[in-house]
């Protein structure tokens, strides 16, 4: 059967809506961009456990201390099923760590901006977590069924994130006068890195024709962007906090909040590796790499041990 036979083929199971499983034929070029996105995603959790995980010795109680401890760790249970969901598409774990280690695979800009107060804690919870879950309720019906179904489990423990965010918020936002400016600059600094999250406006995003053309992503970064503003200017608003965007106005038509212009100059500078912590964070994650060596070769060795007492007993 010709190239152009099969790819017809598979487009139609995509149309019929069909799962698509590991060892299902697939083309190239879609296995190709599907671990180009989910390693990036697996790298985007493993990353955004860094600037969370810097206030956990500094939690202002215990409490919080270990609601925060859980978090982190549930970022890298994401990264790890991630990993995992790549590997069924035949790039090995290795491959694609190395790939971030030495620079060439990208992660979410969003985890390249400093966390300069307790109250970042909170917006992340809130904010982050509340864009991740808006892009991964799509992804849980992508065509992929690996990644599909990671994104069901990373989904709920991420909408228990967002609550206990958005609950910190919430506590603040009500507090002293000094908590109530601690929140609000947090969400100044937040909120426009947070849009760009979404990625690209659709007429500059080269991947999202094919990408929904094969059921990976059934809407447009511009479209679960505006999902995201109408659903957090309100959160916003119940809890007294103010949006820091003076374009921002509801239009009564659509029913939609109309946003002003995103600074993509910014945003290209931070995908590049020029954002304020860029540096920083690949430091830290090739360190963390490194001195991870030996639980590596440990679990290998573990490994190895188990085989030869299993091929005994046999
Ligand atoms: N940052 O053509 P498009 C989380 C790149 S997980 C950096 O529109 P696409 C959990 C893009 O890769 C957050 N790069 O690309 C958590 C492409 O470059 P390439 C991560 C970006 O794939 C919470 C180029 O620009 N989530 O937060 C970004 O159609 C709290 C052109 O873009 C995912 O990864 C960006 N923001 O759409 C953890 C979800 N945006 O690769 C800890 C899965 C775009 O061709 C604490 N990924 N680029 O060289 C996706 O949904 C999509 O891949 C997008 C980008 C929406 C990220």
């Amino acid at each position: 059967m010709g190239e152009e036979k099969r790819n017809q083929q598979f487009q139609n199971r995509i149309d019929n809506g069909e799962t698509i499983e590991p060892k299902d034929a697939m083309p190239d070029r879609y296995r190709q961009q599907l671990i180009r996105m989910m390693s990036q995603h697996a790298h985007s959790e493993i990353v955004g456990m860094l600037p969370e995980g810097n206030w956990i010795t500094r939690a202002p109680s215990l409490r919080r201390k270990m609601i925060l401890l859980s978090k982190v760790q549930d970022e890298a249970g994401h990264g790890l099923y991630l990993y995992s969901a790549t590997e069924t598409l035949g790039a090995s774990r290795q491959e694609v760590i190395n790939q971030l280690l030495e620079g060439k695979a990208k992660y979410s800009s969003i985890f390249n901006y400093p966390t300069l107060s307790w109250a970042d804690v909170a917006v992340i919870g809130w904010l982050v977590d509340g864009a991740a879950i808006i892009n991964q309720t799509m992804l849980a019906r992508s065509s992929y069924g690996p990644y599909a179904r990671a994104m069901v489990r990373i989904c709920k423990e991420e909408s228990f994130h967002k609550k206990q965010g958005y609950e910190m918020v919430a506590t603040m936002a009500d507090g002293t006068p000094e908590q109530q400016e601690m929140i609000q600059d947090s969400v100044n600094r937040w909120w426009w890195p947070t849009l760009m999250m979404f990625g690209p406006h659709d007429d500059d995003s080269p991947n999202s024709e094919e990408l929904i053309k094969w059921g990976v992503k059934s809407k447009t970064n511009d479209e679960l962007r505006q999902s995201f503003v109408d659903r957090h200017v309100q959160e916003a608003h119940t809890v007294g906090l103010e949006i820091p965007d003076p374009d921002l106005t509801f239009n009564e038509e659509t029913e939609h909040w109309e946003f002003g212009e995103i600074n993509w100059e910014e945003f290209w500078n931070v995908v590049k590796g020029n954002g304020p912590m860029n540096r920083h964070r690949m430091k830290a994650r090739r360190e963390a790499h490194t001195k991870g060596q030996w639980v590596r070769d440990a679990a290998k060795e573990y490994a190895r041990k188990q085989q030869l007492s299993e091929e005994k007993a046999s």
